[in-house]
């Protein structure tokens, strides 16, 4: 009767401790189940004397059906507290994180360049992707023959229009909307038929900038592109204007970036040189104002475009530019 006292004190502990119904149904096999030690007093019943049967098989009984009773009693709380956390809902399971949604690389670094160039004095102006050979090559000094349309792998589509090939042909079209002041960058996507590599893309991202007034110098555009690439990459960053060539400037430079990736040594994006062409510029040439209607007695100005999807590139250390266009999620969460 001892025994018995203890065995229930135990199988109610249980009962009452059981927080799943996988637990409760093990505590039921452990002392209510046919291995019990409840269960073997039961079965023990027969090798007793007729008064101690009797007494002991009453009160297993008893014991039993007051165990049964905790038992169901224990299972209706476990449901009820499945029930009001939903169904099949496991309280224990470590929670899953919310990816939260932001914006793509190349949109940030457009809004960071937008923000040094807008305090610089510089206004956003947009054209068109879908070109006209005019805007996209005439009117920027490249008629039909000439040899530096070789360099813009053109896109051509029907009815004689293309896809722009830089960001020029926005030039164009506001200088033919207003006259000067102008002080405008245009951002927006180029398309060229190239074969993509590290740094070369089909379709990529290019910001132009214009500034026409009269007695503009080019001493001005060296200094708002070493201001605006100290902004970018910090003043010890190292700069390279190398004389170029577009037939749209006259003089013509090209600017390089000490390459972030490798720091200089030389890499697959850089090529070996150490040095990334971040950007083409260089002072309006007469024939451009001509083709607006400006005169270039009156008025003089210089022209920049820069490749936005490299800016980014020498900005993380990110060392494919095809990584930008392919939108796989996993490269674009850690960049
Ligand atoms: C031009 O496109 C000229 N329109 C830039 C310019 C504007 C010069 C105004 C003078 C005055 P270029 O072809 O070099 O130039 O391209 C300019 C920049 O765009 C390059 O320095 C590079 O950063 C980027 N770029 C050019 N082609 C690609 C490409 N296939 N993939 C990725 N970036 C490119």
């Amino acid at each position: 009767m001892e025994r018995l006292r203890e065995l229930r004190d135990e199988a109610v502990a249980a009962f009452e401790s059981a927080v799943s119904a996988a637990a409760l149904e093990s505590a039921r096999v452990r002392h209510l189940g046919r291995k019990s030690e409840i269960n073997q007093v039961s079965r023990g019943l027969k090798d007793l004397a007729e008064d101690e049967r009797r007494a002991v098989g009453r009160a297993v009984n008893e014991l039993k059906n007051e165990l049964g009773a905790l038992l169901a009693a224990a299972g209706d709380r476990i449901a009820r507290a499945g029930a009001s956390s939903g169904p099949g809902l496991d309280l224990t399971l470590p929670g899953r994180r919310p990816w939260v949604g932001r914006k793509h690389p190349v949109t940030r670094t457009f809004e960071r360049l937008e923000g040094i160039f807008r305090t610089l004095g510089f206004e956003v102006a947009l054209g068109p992707h879908v070109e006209d050979e005019f805007h996209n090559f005439e009117a920027l000094n490249m008629p039909a023959d000439h040899p530096a349309r070789d360099m813009h792998d053109t896109f051509y589509i029907e009815g004689g229009k293309l896809l722009r090939t830089h960001t020029s042909p926005v030039q164009i079209r506001v200088m033919q909307s207003r006259p000067p002041p102008i002080r405008i960058i245009a951002p927006g996507r180029a398309y060229r038929n190239e074969t993509p590599d590290a740094s070369h893309a089909s379709e990529f991202y290019q910001l132009e900038g214009l500034y026409v007034d009269r007695d503009v110098r080019i001493g001005e555009l060296k200094g708002v592109l070493t201001k605006f690439l100290h902004e970018l990459y910090g003043e010890d960053v190292g700069i390279r204007f190398r004389p170029g060539f577009f037939p749209f400037t006259e003089p013509s430079v090209e600017v390089d970036v000490e390459c972030r990736i490798c720091e200089g040594k030389g890499c697959s994006v850089c090529k070996g040189t150490g040095w990334v062409e971040l950007l083409g510029a260089g002072m309006v040439d007469p024939r451009v104002f001509q083709a607006v209607g400006y005169d270039p007695d009156e008025v003089t100005g210089y022209a920049f475009g820069l490749g936005v999807d490299r800016i980014h590139m020498m900005m993380s250390g990110v060392d494919d530019i095809r990584l930008y266009h392919e939108n796989d999620l996993r490269f674009l969460r850690q960049v």
